[in-house]
């Protein structure tokens, strides 16, 4: 197949080349489309050295598949002149087209049919798509009626340059300089950021309120109540959350342990007496999203349970959730 990336410089862009490689997708012709800045160098891939092209509409309609890595404003634009009849399939990194209804919002172990015969798919946001791999199946066999979660989002949700600025900022505060802040609202180094994306009028995130309108959809669950604080702490590439639900049906954690464990994409790390739960650093890198900590909730009784998820921002929260919707399409 054609495939074609949109931002192929960018973190996403650099793991959605190495996945397409990692899982053998059938790459007949592979195009890195970015900025008129980065176009024309050369840069070194699974599949050898690729020089980047300029983005064009025509360019991109000539894949059969593109993967877009870049904003929600350019999604917006060029996305449906991307997918128009003849064109290319879209899978879309962005929350340009997440919350249209006539756009499936698609993570495939869930509700992957949704994918196929469409043109233009989205692609959720990390931190929903790394909790649903844990809370779709416990809603599947045990009906969730509410969940409230925080989360540890790791600086790769924020892109290369998040990255970058937590490195250099754990350097500047050991050296004792000051920790400058662009990329984040505040220094992340050594410091938590109870902030990601804008403000809304009900106090909440955009971040936050994504976890709610896209597990709704996604879930096909629109009566299910979620409520969610989303932190930035400092660590590099793996979102981690902590989850609180109240089921209808009675759910024991060896109950959710049995079905998790079944769950494709899911890796149970749940044994504390031997240390072993869910952690950015065990989670990093991998395709499967880690999933521990799982006990009765002290609120909820035997109608509820606590657990911790943990999954690689860019992985399964980006680059291996658009690679995967592909397969489906091959
Ligand atoms: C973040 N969820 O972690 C966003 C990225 N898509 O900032």
């Amino acid at each position: 197949m054609r495939i074609g990336i949109v931002g192929a410089t960018g973190a996403v862009g650099q793991e959605t080349i190495q996945v397409l490689k990692d899982r053998g997708f059938p790459v007949t012709e592979l195009h890195l489309f970015a900025s008129e800045r980065s176009a024309g160098k050369t840069t070194e891939t699974a599949f050898g050295t690729i020089t980047i092209e300029p983005f064009s509409v025509d360019a991109a309609r000539g894949m059969d598949i593109v993967f877009l890595a870049v904003s929600g404003d350019f999604a917006k634009e060029y996305a449906p002149q991307i997918a128009a009849e003849g064109g290319a399939v879209v899978i879309d990194n962005s929350s340009a087209f997440r919350y249209d209804d006539a756009v499936p919002l698609v993570v495939p172990e869930i509700n992957g049919r949704r994918a196929l015969g469409q043109k233009l798919i989205a692609n959720p946001n990390c931190t929903t798509a790394i909790l649903l791999m844990a809370l779709a199946p416990l809603h599947e066999a045990f009906g969730v009626k509410r969940a409230i979660v925080s989360t540890y989002q790791a600086a790769s949700g924020a892109g290369a340059e998040g990255m970058t600025e937590l490195e250099q900022g754990a350097r500047q505060y050991l050296a004792g300089e000051p920790v400058t802040a662009s990329k984040f609202a505040h220094p992340l180094a050594f410091n938590l950021i109870p902030h990601i994306d804008s403000f809304q009028d009900n106090g909440y995130t955009r971040e936050e309120m994504k976890v709610l309108w896209e597990t709704r959809k996604i879930m096909e669950a629109p009566e299910v109540l979620l409520s969610c604080t989303a932190v930035r702490v400092p660590t590099m590439r793996a979102h981690a959350e902590a989850v609180t639900i109240e089921t209808r049906h009675p759910v024991t954690p060896a109950a959710a342990r049995e079905v998790l464990a079944k769950a494709q994409g899911v890796t149970l790390a749940d044994d504390p007496a031997n240390k072993l739960y869910p952690m950015p650093l065990t989670a990093s890198s991998k395709y499967d999203v880690e999933v521990g900590r799982i006990r009765e909730s002290l609120v909820f009784g035997e109608t509820g349970l606590d657990f911790f998820v943990c999954g690689d921002q860019l992985l399964k929260g980006a680059a291996l959730n658009t690679v995967q919707i592909a397969e489906l399409l091959v």
